[in-house]
């Protein structure tokens, strides 16, 4: 197998056979969810709002004017999701916890309610065969404090050791892996600089000290996990893309590089370099966040794995008007290209100038306009979609880098955020009228490499061998 990532171009085949072989047996395989997309509310559940019920009371904020109160109604019905992802074949869950369920104001009482959910949840998992997978964040951060400044507050980053301390105390010993967030960049940037996503504020110096508090938050809370005895595996997911220049221009090629500064470096060089690069920095100015003594030391503690979020290539152009319907690529029913070259090109750059824990790749999927037709989904393009990108990790193996997991997102059509629920993702179908849900092709598709993989013959039995411990 060739390591070339313009090889991939090709169409690849999607037998779940081959594609399986091409695995090793400890190779983990999963989908993934995230509290407030799928959750739902009951009333008297205890939940405090968060920043996403907020920001979902403002006109025109989400597309279908929607909100996260309904969902998938996860909160009741999370036995029969697990069910169907043990019935899919699928061993491995992520999740994530919404903090205020658990503690409604973010610091002070508990929810028994919320706590017990979660004791639930895994342990219904476990009973199911399937391995837990916890995030702490998923960028619903309870008002109560984002009332005192959120993110951009220093004090937040105590709250969030404090929640993630009590999370290790009641899960870390029945889940496999702990991550602290989920895609700091989008909490910052889309957050706090863009203001199209929770909490809606337009600030880029406001942004970048929201990302070192995030970044911060996470070192603080993987030291405090670790000196608790939580015997989880910690780490963090990143969303990552290689920032491609839209010409040969060199305003564009300058544009790309500051964007790979600011989605890629930006937080991979204080994970696993020690400090933020020099260029964004300089390009910030006045912008950059305030580092205090000792941060980046916190920052930089090692990590047990590394979440690679992947979904698209980036294109970078100086005006600002590149359009994907020009690209002649495929565009899923985001408008995003579909691009798997892309996922192996970012991991075997990450392999080169970063010094790599074992990495999963903890979201990988595409939205498409699903038909449901005769009480099925024939979703031929999600299988392409799944398959060509299940073999760029494969392709990205051989090269020699040690990703030992992969997780389809999402496990269930759900709240796509500011798209509301116009955007489906799910490998299962949800009829939001009914919450009844329909596993699509793609479900069956992916239960079938599952299957493969788990009963294939002359497979790879070993890992590749030159993982570097950090
Ligand atoms: O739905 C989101 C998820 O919450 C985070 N990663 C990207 C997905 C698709 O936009």
């Amino acid at each position: 197998m060739s390591a070339n990532p313009d090889e991939q171009l090709a169409p690849t085949p999607l037998d779940p056979e081959r594609l399986a072989r091409k695995f090793p047996s400890d190779f983990i395989w999963g989908v993934a969810t995230s509290a407030f997309q799928i959750e739902g509310t009951v009333p008297g559940d205890g939940r405090g709002d968060s920043i996403w019920d907020t920001f979902c009371a403002r006109p025109s904020v989400i597309l279908d004017g929607s909100d996260g109160r309904e969902a998938c109604q996860h909160l009741t019905r999370w036995e029969a999701d697990l069910d169907l992802i043990a019935s899919l074949g699928i061993s491995n869950y992520r999740f994530s916890i919404s903090w205020s369920r658990v503690q409604p104001e973010g610091h002070g009482a508990w929810n028994d309610a919320g706590l017990a959910f979660y004791d639930r949840l895994v342990d219904g998992m476990l009973a199911r065969g399937i391995q837990p997978h916890a995030t702490l964040y998923h960028w619903d951060l309870p008002e109560a404090l984002q009332q005192l400044g959120g993110w951009q507050s220093r004090e937040t980053v105590q709250r969030f050791v404090d929640y993630a301390r009590r999370m290790g105390q009641l899960l870390g010993d029945r889940v496999a892996t702990i991550a602290t967030h989920n895609e700091p960049w989008v909490v910052a940037t889309l957050g706090h600089q863009q203001g199209i996503f929770a909490p809606g504020l337009r600030d880029r110096r406001a942004a970048m000290q929201v990302s070192h508090h995030l970044l911060l938050s996470h070192g603080l809370s993987l030291s405090a996990l670790r000196a608790d005895g939580v015997p989880a595996k910690l780490g963090i997911v990143l969303n990552q893309a290689p920032v491609h220049p839209a010409t040969a221009l060199v305003e564009d090629r300058v544009k790309a590089q500051l964007d790979d500064g600011e989605l890629v470096r930006w937080y991979m060089d204080p994970l696993l370099k020690g400090g933020y690069p020099q260029d964004v920095l300089d390009h910030l100015g006045a912008d950059a966040p305030d580092v205090q003594s000792g941060d980046l030391e916190a920052i930089g503690v090692p990590l047990d794995f590394l979440g690679i979020n992947y979904y698209t290539r980036n294109i970078a152009i100086a005006d600002g008007t590149y359009d994907t319907r020009t690209s002649g690529l495929e565009l899923t029913d985001m408008g995003w290209e579909v691009y798997p070259a892309g996922l192996t090109e970012l991991l075997m750059r990450l392999q080169r100038d970063y010094r790599l824990p074992p990495v999963y790749i903890t979201e990988n999927g595409a939205a498409y306009a699903d038909r449901f037709e005769g009480g099925a989904v024939q979703d031929a393009a999600r299988v392409g979609y799944l398959g060509s990108h299940i073999q760029a990790v494969a392709t990205a193996r051989d090269a020699g880098v040690d990703v030992c997991g992969y997780f389809a997102w999402s496990l269930l059509d759900n709240f796509e955020w500011a798209h509301g629920y116009t955007k489906r993702f799910g490998i299962v179908h949800v009829d939001y009228a009914t919450q009844a849900r329909t596993p699509k092709a793609s479900a069956f598709w992916y239960r079938d490499l599952l299957k493969a993989f788990r009963e294939r013959k002359g497979g790879i039995v070993r890992r590749v061998q030159n993982r570097e411990q950090p």
